[in-house]
């Protein structure tokens, strides 16, 4: 095991690698920004380093500084955390070329699913289901435009680049095509520097359901089951649950069973999470690969009773997996919500500025509890980052039990001197769609409007 490794991130996430750090008897060494001095994730480490000034690309992005804060303090590791430089292959590079472990996946396997279209490809090739569309990126418009008439409209052109919502047009009819192609291809290389696109039919009214998966260097390949993430505004998801309320049983052991054998196929190793999406017909096709750890990885362990982040280190210290498939099982429910500092009244713009009070639910009768936060009474939001300030998540004896219970939590959740998103979570836990289990990823904007 390591003796001591450097998270490269910040907020809520940082204290929860450094908490599974300390439960294997690991050294922490935080870093931080000129704007998170008073950040009080920086306590709860062993060691802490200033890397820069506030600005994200001069700090928690900036890879050589990061890595000689690493080698400076002796550590063995580096956990990216999510976003920031979490699936950054030239840092997961540059990380082995200093010798440092990178808690995460291998530098081959974070690019080729980083390349959407890839991905799509690998995927099919290992007997996963994708979406109807077009083989690898598109040569030119001509081509995507041939395709599009034998798959049928609507279309969506997404960049190979991409994910998350950027460089992506839907096309309803041929008229447009040409058009939404030079959009999307614009929008790709600015973004990106890269204009590929790749194509799939539209899937109306679908739903997001991702994996958890892991694999560990000896060939052991499991999956944690699936959360459902249709509760998203503008591509930011705002509630995940688990398990889906839309998912069977045999359909998560074939699903789950044909992901063992990709990852084993493609040698992935640590934590990744695999997207699908779901029709109105239920079936689920392979969307994309998420080659990190999810903001949304509690929910998974409330079910699975399972530590991702211990089991992500254990792993990079090429320990063997600590359970097998057999030995998953889920139990119950449970459901987070993301607090913001944002105004929902204000079209969500951010909400930053002193944290007068904070005062999580502790105990809710007949559930389970758990806040990932690292803000506290007194703590000021800085405008340099996302606006997450705390996760709370609920677990209960099944789906009803852990929704009454997130309305108790919510209730009691005091925030004062910053706007959140508290008020909206409350109006999505008290919708009767939401209630029955029955919304999709268009449910929020149609909820607000
Ligand atoms: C789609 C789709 C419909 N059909 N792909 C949006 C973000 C990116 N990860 C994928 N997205 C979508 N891909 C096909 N073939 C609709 C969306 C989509 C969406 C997906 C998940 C959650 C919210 C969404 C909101 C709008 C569109």
């Amino acid at each position: 095991m390591f003796k001591r490794i450097l998270i490269a991130n910040r907020g809520e996430i940082a204290l929860r690698v450094i908490r599974a750090a300390r439960q294997l008897g690991v050294e922490s060494v935080a870093v931080y920004s000129e704007a998170d001095r008073e950040s009080p994730h920086l306590e709860q480490a062993d060691q802490r380093v200033c890397i820069g000034p506030p600005k994200s690309a001069e700090s928690y992005l900036d890879m050589p500084a990061i890595i000689q804060a690493a080698e400076q303090h002796d550590c063995c590791a580096i956990h990216p955390g999510y976003g920031f430089l979490a699936e950054n292959a030239l840092f997961a590079e540059l990380c082995e070329q200093a010798k440092m472990s990178f808690i995460g996946p291998p530098a081959a396997a974070i690019r080729a699913m980083g390349d959407k279209a890839t991905a799509r490809e690998t995927m099919r090739a290992a007997g996963l289901p994708v979406i109807p569309g077009s083989r690898g990126t598109l040569r030119n418009i001509e081509q995507g435009l041939t395709r599009a008439k034998e798959i049928g409209f609507p279309v969506i052109l997404k960049a190979t680049a991409g994910g998350g919502g950027k460089g992506m047009r839907r096309v309803n009819a041929e008229e447009e095509f040409a058009a939404k192609y030079r959009d999307a291809a614009l929008e790709a290389e600015k973004a990106f520097s890269n204009p590929g696109l790749y194509m799939e039919k539209y899937i109306v009214d679908g739903r997001h359901i991702e994996f958890q998966v892991m694999a560990d260097a000896f060939g052991n390949a499991v999956h944690l089951g699936e959360r459902e993430c249709s509760a998203q505004r503008r591509h930011q998801k705002l509630v995940e649950e688990s398990p889906s309320p839309v998912m069977t049983p045999e359909l998560r052991d074939e699903l789950g069973e044909k992901l063992r054998r990709a990852l084993q196929l493609v040698g992935y190793r640590n934590a990744g999470t695999v997207e699908f999406f779901r029709d109105q017909d239920g079936h689920l096709y392979f969307m994309e690969m998420n080659a990190r750890l999810q903001v949304e990885h509690p929910v998974t362990e409330q079910v699975t009773g399972r530590d991702l982040v211990v089991e992500q280190i254990r792993i990079a210290a090429n320990e063997e997996l600590s359970f097998d498939q057999q030995e998953i099982t889920m139990r119950g429910h449970s459901i987070e919500c993301r607090i913001n500092a944002e105004d929902p009244y204000e079209d969500f713009r951010p909400s930053p500025g002193l944290v007068e009070t904070f005062q999580p639910p502790s105990e809710i009768e007949g559930a389970r509890v758990r806040i990932d936060s690292h803000v506290r009474p007194g703590y000021r939001i800085p405008v340099y980052y996302d606006s997450l300030i705390a996760k709370l998540i609920v677990w209960g004896q099944d789906r009803d039990a852990a929704r009454e219970a997130m309305i108790d939590a919510l209730e009691r959740f005091e925030v004062g001197g910053v706007k959140t998103t508290i008020p909206v979570h409350l109006q999505i836990m008290r919708n009767e769609q939401f209630a029955a289990g029955d919304y999709d990823t268009g449910f929020i904007e149609r909820l607000l409007g």
